[in-house]
């Protein structure tokens, strides 16, 4: 067996016993390495060039002198502190590492331990043990694995731990996906002088009085106000609304806002609202609405009388849930994690009787939070990126154009494609042949509905990676 370099050579001892090692000077002089089999098949690709560069190769190559007869087949979290399904920073977790035999041969006495390197990392339950493995098993361990991930932990993370997998007398070191962090922001609506994005309007008989105010706010100098003007003579007959846009919601998603309310209540009975208002969210572009509930609950109810007269109460079935009565800014979340992917429209519905009344709804900084692991930095100190893949997308969700990198090991031809959730091709950003190295394009969604779409990267005629796409209009 041989490894040499072609055209370059770097100072780090040449391991026996592999195959062919190459490493050439890409264009842009990002050097890369293959390494071949006897028989010139492509083990491994890695383009890159860090300081590290002797270690990590020598990791590279090792893992093919030796491979290991069982691989991670996948990691299963089964628990986490608060069980949104989402490892955040402050929170402890369990999980199973399946492991995958993929020798010919049986593996028997079977142990691992998980290693973490990471001071915000600590593996609490390092250890399992494996039931014996007939080639083509997949186990996961006897107990699961725990970890604590520290406050200190970065906001998104996606790394690998190592486990040290014991097969009789021989021990490989395996890399274990895991990934976690809180939610982002990736909407909001601060609200400016002008949204044109957003419609204010009123049921048809109703009266609506949603307008862009400086009255008050929670972030300056504007928030939406459903009332008077002046602060203190909300309208009666009010069926007002407000709807967003249309969004599209990550995994995970929380609303949270930011309002203050001041609507009339009876005065015999206080939990009983007049008037007030609810937020609501449509998945079929308004066709039909429904109600959604903050994680806090509605403060008040509408009163069990509506409709009907000239009309003589407010616009709500009786006993639905509202925010009615007094408070100051406060916010308030509502959970959508079960919508991930959906495109959505949000409602404020402000509803009054046949009297007017006190300041109304103020609603502000309309925010959506989520958490998508596609998104999560990479975070793996000495990562070997050996395949061609999409590296970024940016921004994501987008309006108009978003730029699309991609890293190539070696010169191919390629075409980066776009779908739809149908898997029809909507566009081609770049097909062609490119040299090694890094690369961006812009792709401008000009013509295409608001909705999810896939970037596609294929190399010689092949898919090797996708992105998910959020194009928001
Ligand atoms: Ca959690
Ligand atoms: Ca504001
Ligand atoms: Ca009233």
């Amino acid at each position: 067996m041989n490894a040499h370099w072609d055209q370059y050579e770097h100072d780090f001892p040449i391991l026996a016993g592999c195959g062919d090692l190459f490493t050439t000077w890409g264009t842009g002089s990002i050097p890369h390495t293959t390494i071949l089999d006897a028989c010139g098949v492509v083990l491994a690709n890695w383009i890159g060039w860090t300081t590290e560069f002797g270690p990590q190769m020598q990791a590279v190559v090792e893992q093919y002198l030796n491979p290991s007869p069982l691989v991670v087949a996948g990691v299963d979290l089964l628990d986490e502190s608060d069980g949104d399904g989402i490892v955040e920073p402050g929170e402890s977790a369990s999980l199973d590492i399946l492991l995958h035999d993929l020798c010919t041969e049986y593996c028997g006495e079977v142990s691992a331990h998980l290693v973490s390197e990471l001071e915000w990392l600590t593996v609490s339950q390092p250890t399992g043990s494996y039931p014996d493995f007939t080639p083509g098993d997949i186990y996961p361990g006897s107990v699961p694995f725990e970890l604590l991930v520290d406050v200190t932990a970065p906001p998104v993370f996606d790394i690998e731990l190592s486990l040290e997998v014991t097969v009789g007398e021989n021990v490989w070191t395996l890399a274990v996906p895991f990934s976690g962090g809180e939610r982002q922001v990736y909407y909001t609506c601060q609200v400016a002088a002008e949204e044109p994005d957003w419609v204010m309007e009123a049921a048809p008989g109703w009266t609506g009085q949603w307008h862009i105010s400086q009255l008050d706010y929670s972030s300056p100098d504007y928030s939406w106000h459903c009332g008077a003007v002046t602060n203190n003579d909300y309208a009666a007959h009010l069926d007002s609304r407000l709807v967003s846009p249309p969004l599209v919601l990550l995994p995970h998603s929380l609303l949270q806002i930011q309002h203050r309310i001041s609507a009339e209540v009876s005065t015999v009975f206080p939990d009983s609202a007049y008037d007030g208002g609810v937020v609501e969210i449509s998945l079929n572009g308004g066709d039909s609405w429904n109600q959604l509930t903050p994680l806090a609950g509605y403060n008040k109810t509408f009163r069990w009388e509506s409709g009907g007269g000239s009309p003589a109460t407010h616009p709500f079935p009786g006993g639905t849930p509202c925010f009615s009565g007094e408070f100051d800014w406060r916010e308030d979340l509502f959970d959508l994690g079960l919508l991930a992917d959906q495109i959505v429209w949000f409602r404020f519905r402000f509803g009054s009787d046949n009297g007017g009344g006190d300041g109304g709804w103020f609603v502000d900084d309309i925010t959506l939070l989520g958490y998508d692991e596609e998104q999560s930095v990479d975070n793996q100190p000495g990562h070997l990126p050996t395949d061609p893949r999409l590296t970024a997308v940016y921004p994501n969700p987008f309006n108009g154009t978003t730029r699309l990198d991609l890293n190539l090991w070696q010169a191919d031809k390629v075409s980066l494609v776009i779908h739809d959730l149908l898997g029809r091709q909507v566009a081609v950003p770049f097909t062609g042949f490119l040299p090694a190295g890094q690369h961006s394009f812009n792709f401008d969604a000009d013509g295409l509905a608001t909705g999810i779409y896939f970037a596609l990267l294929q190399v010689d005629g092949h898919s090797v990676d996708q992105r998910k796409l959020m194009l928001v209009k």
